[in-house]
This record gives C-alpha cells, structure tokens and sequence, in this order.
C-alpha cells in the first residue's frame, strides 16, 4: 500500500466541513446527496472477509476493476464524482479516507448519530498480471505500490434473497443479527433507482432524515408484490394502497425472519437504541481492513448492554 505523501497535513475537520458543504443539491434525487455516499461508504467497506482479511475500506479498491464494475455498485461512479472537487482540494486524504469520512458526515448531517471514525487509511494500487511476487522485507525502504489483488466480484448483499443470504454476508464481516438490523435502518434514507439496481422507489416519505421510520412503517404498513404494469421489474414489494413506499426481498427478510424481527420492533419503539447500535455498527464497518498498530480490526462487537424484548 501506498500513503499519500501529505496524509499527515490533511486538517480532517476542514475537510468534514467541506463535505457537509456539499451535501445538499437541488437538482439530484431528493435534493442531498448524503444518501448516495452513505452507501458507497457501506460498499467500499463490505467487501471484507474475516476468514482472510481482504476486502474491506482500506485501499479504496473500488476504483479499479473488477469492483468498480460490480453490478452492486452501479451508480457509486456519481458517488465518487461528487467527492473529486473534495479530493482536489484536499489532495493528501486518502480516496479510502474520503469515502468513509463522507459516509460518517453525512449520517450525521442528516439528522442522525456521530460515527466514530478514525483516518490512516491507505489507497492501495491494482496488481499488474505479471507483478514479481511481493517482498516482505522490512529493511527495504522502498515501498510497493502494488497490492494483493482484490477479491472477486459478489461479496456485496443480493437485495433479491433472504435472511440467510443476509447472515452469510454479514457474518462473514463479524458482524451479529443486531448489527445486520442496525444498519439496514441506513434505508431510512435514499431511494432505489430503476437504471442502477433495477428497484424503484423510497423507503420513507423523508428521505433525507436519518430516523426509525424505516422500522416502522415495515411493521405498521402491510406490503403486497409490486405489480409491474409495463416492464418486468425485479421482485420488490410496495405498500398497499394509494401511498406509494417500497420495500426490496431482504428488508422484507428482516420483518419474516423472528429473531430479526425483534430489533426491528425495539428499534421502531426506541429512536435512541437505533441511534446508539447504528453508530457503533457502522463505525466498525468503516473500519473493515484497516491496520492499525500492526493489527487488523474485526467487525465482532464490545461488550453492550442486552436488548430487552417486551
Ligand atoms: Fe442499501 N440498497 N442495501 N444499505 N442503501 C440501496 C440503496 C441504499 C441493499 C440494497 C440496496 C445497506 C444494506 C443493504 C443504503 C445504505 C445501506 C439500493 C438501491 C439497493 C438495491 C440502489 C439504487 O438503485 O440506487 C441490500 C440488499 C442490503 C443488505 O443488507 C446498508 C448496511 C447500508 C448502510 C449502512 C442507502 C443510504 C441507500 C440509498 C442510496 C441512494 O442513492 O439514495
């Protein structure tokens, strides 16, 4: 991995408040583009596996193929362009740094809880095919810009299957029923769009507010198939009636699943328990790869008080 030889200068705050800055924008979606760096901050991060430590925030691999071209990500490329003025003015963060930093920002910005966050992440460079191997040699002074290559394509959630889909992926982060609850509420915010992943719609009638809502109206509002009148969209269900919500297979996944279904229900009861479980899940996920003090940060959880179910 490289560093950006000015890392150590960046004024990290400065930059937070640029990010803030650019957030609202009239003319896209629902006039910010908090939701949209969210998630790429959520995709740069959830490639990662515990089993071998690849995939993860560090290395901003998403620029380069074959994660930028990774149907999950489509969309993210807008993502990033709305971070290069950012990255210009500010040429010493890392693109692993920037993209985090602006999906921390932005939860907060939209009304929801400080994230923890930390930089030192480093943007790693695509292995060329005929790359001699990788010495480890810690007298060499000359660092290798070339890393190991990135994992394969898929590692990201198929919104199309269910909640055992949903556990092996998030487990395979570190992460617990809890936590997969905790950070699908991100789905409070945003909108799916037809020519990115194929879905249509918004989750909640306020799009741009970091809240429960989500939570709630999957448990208050009852959701039938949507009944695509003039394409065949993908499986994705709508609420009944004349309001016109959305929600894809694996929201509903959380709804017939009991055991998750139980935070659901504490998290639609209790805004501040949300809050609380989102910052620290979230937090750990932008954390996944990096390696601080030699050590590499896993997603498994602190000690927390338990979740009492009523
Ligand atoms: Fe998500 N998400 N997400 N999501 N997501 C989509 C949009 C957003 C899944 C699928 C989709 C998380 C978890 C999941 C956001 C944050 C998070 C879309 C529409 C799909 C599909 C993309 C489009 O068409 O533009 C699936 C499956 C999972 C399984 O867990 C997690 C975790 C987070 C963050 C913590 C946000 C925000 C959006 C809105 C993006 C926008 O452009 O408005």
């Amino acid at each position: 991995m490289t560093s950006s030889p000015s890392s150590d200068t960046v004024n990290y705050a400065l930059v937070a408040q640029d990010i803030r800055a650019i957030l609202p924008r009239p003319s896209y979606d629902n006039g910010n583009i908090g939701p949209i760096l969210i998630r790429l901050a959520w995709h740069s991060a959830g490639t990662y596996s515990k089993l071998d430590g690849t995939g993860g925030s560090n290395g901003a691999t998403m620029r380069f193929e074959p994660e930028s071209s990774d149907a999950a990500n489509a969309g993210l490329d807008v993502a990033r362009g709305f971070l290069e003025p950012i990255k210009l003015k500010h040429p010493g963060i890392s693109y692993a740094d920037l993209w985090t930093l602006a999906g921390a920002v932005s939860v907060e910005a939209l009304g929801g809880p400080r994230i923890p966050w930390k930089h030192g992440r480093t943007d790693s460079m695509p292995m060329p095919e005929h790359h001699p191997p990788i010495s480890t040699s810690t007298n060499s002074t000359q660092k290798c810009p070339f890393t190991r290559p990135v994992p394969a394509n898929g590692r990201l959630p198929d919104a199309a299957l269910d909640a055992t889909h949903l556990r092996v992926i998030f487990y395979r982060m570190g992460f617990s029923d809890r936590d997969i609850v905790a950070l699908s509420g991100a789905h409070s915010l945003g909108m799916c769009h037809t020519d990115r992943s194929g879905y249509d719609g918004v989750w909640t009638h306020y799009p741009n507010e970091f809240s429960n809502r989500f939570y709630q109206v999957l448990l208050d509002l009852k959701w039938k198939k949507r009944d695509w009148d003039d394409w065949t969209g993908p499986e994705q269900y709508m609420e009944e009636g004349p309001e016109q919500l959305m929600m894809l297979p694996t929201d509903m996944a959380l709804l017939w699943d009991p055991h998750f279904k139980k935070y659901v229900q504490v998290y639609a009861r209790d805004q501040d328990l949300f809050f609380a479980d989102f910052a620290d899940a979230f937090g750990r996920l932008l954390e996944l790869g990096v390696v601080r003090d030699g050590r590499e940060v896993a997603a498994s959880c602190p000690a927390r008080p338990k979740v009492v179910f009523v």
